[in-house]
């Protein structure tokens, strides 16, 4: 059975008392537990204090077989940002411009040149989706159309994100990269013309992030909005609903992370779907949550690294 562990963000102390939490025990070197096995949900890197920490504890977990370890947009915009152009010297997959820099700046602070470079060709081997019978895992929305389309593009390579894979995934042009896009930073809805808000970090912003699961009918703009608003900027305006988004009630459970949610004790979302990003690197806390099988989500299972 799974343990999902959200976004940690450089945050080891939180991790391993997550870990400890949930039954791991370090033996010969790697948390582990008997039947049970943790599935990282993404965004390891950058913000915190403790990121080689984090990347030892999570890969010694993974080469172990007692984790998994998704791709999240960090490790994805890590790839780019050490990714030259083909047959270019200085232009970047990801430009390093100051706000680039800023989002990476802890990682490139705390790893050396060396463990950098191990890092970025371990990040090449993580998957973007876990699909099992029971239940699916992705860092930020579940979309099967985007995933079937990533999927079945000829430079995905199922553990191998290779160089013609970047490219085509991580700039504007690119064949995959609004599908990407969805998996690893989810869907944005443009607000009614003329508005915006300001979001948590102070920049207003002209498109929101959205509730991708529930169904859209009867919405307002303000009631589908998710995470990093300020509430009460956002219009009131009635959607035009997008049946083809939501994630159906009959769906296996889906586990995500990304949105900085706030609020002293998770809750599921919807009964088969969970988001376990509680914003550690913004004065929350790390979340997880204990699966065995069921596929009603169930309040009491979730784990955080706050004392208590
Ligand atoms: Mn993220």
């Amino acid at each position: 059975m799974f343990d999902l562990v959200g976004d940690i963000h450089g945050h080891a102390e939180a991790l391993e008392a997550v870990l400890r939490k949930l039954g791991y025990r370090e033996t010969q070197g790697a948390y582990a537990q008997p039947g049970r096995q943790v599935v990282f949900l993404g965004d390891l890197i950058d913000r915190g204090p403790q990121i080689p920490r984090v990347l030892e504890v999570v890969r010694r977990m993974v080469d172990h077989g007692s984790a998994i370890a998704l791709l999240g947009n960090h490790e994805l915009n890590a790839l780019a940002f050490h990714s030259l152009w083909p047959g270019e010297r200085d232009r970047w997959l990801r430009p390093r411009s100051n706000t680039n820099i800023r989002q990476h700046a802890q990682t490139l602070l705390q790893l050396p040149a060396a463990e950098l470079k191990s890092t970025l060709r371990w990040f090449r081997t993580l998957p973007l989706w876990l699909d099992l019978p029971g239940l699916r895992a992705v860092h930020a929305c579940w979309d099967e159309r985007a995933r079937t389309l990533v999927a079945n593009h000829s430079t995905f390579r199922e553990g191998e994100l290779t160089d013609d894979f970047l490219l085509q995934a991580c700039q504007a042009q690119g064949a995959i990269f609004p599908a990407v896009e969805r998996l690893l930073k989810g869907p944005e809805l443009p607000l009614p013309e003329g508005t915006s808000y300001i979001d948590r970090d102070g920049h207003p912003r002209q498109a929101m992030r959205i509730r991708w699961y529930l169904p859209p009918e009867g919405q307002t703009f303000r009631s589908f909005a998710i995470s990093d608003a300020i509430d009460s900027d956002i219009p009131v305006a009635d959607l035009r609903p997008d049946p083809a988004l939501a994630y159906h009630p009959h769906e296996r459970p889906v586990f995500f992370g990304h949105y900085w949610l706030r609020g002293a004790q998770p809750t599921r979302l919807a009964p088969n779907v969970a988001c376990l990003d509680y914003s550690i690197a913004k004065a929350g806390f790390l979340c997880a949550y204990r699966w065995d099988g069921e596929q009603e989500l169930c309040n009491t299972r979730f784990v955080t690294s706050q004392s208590s």
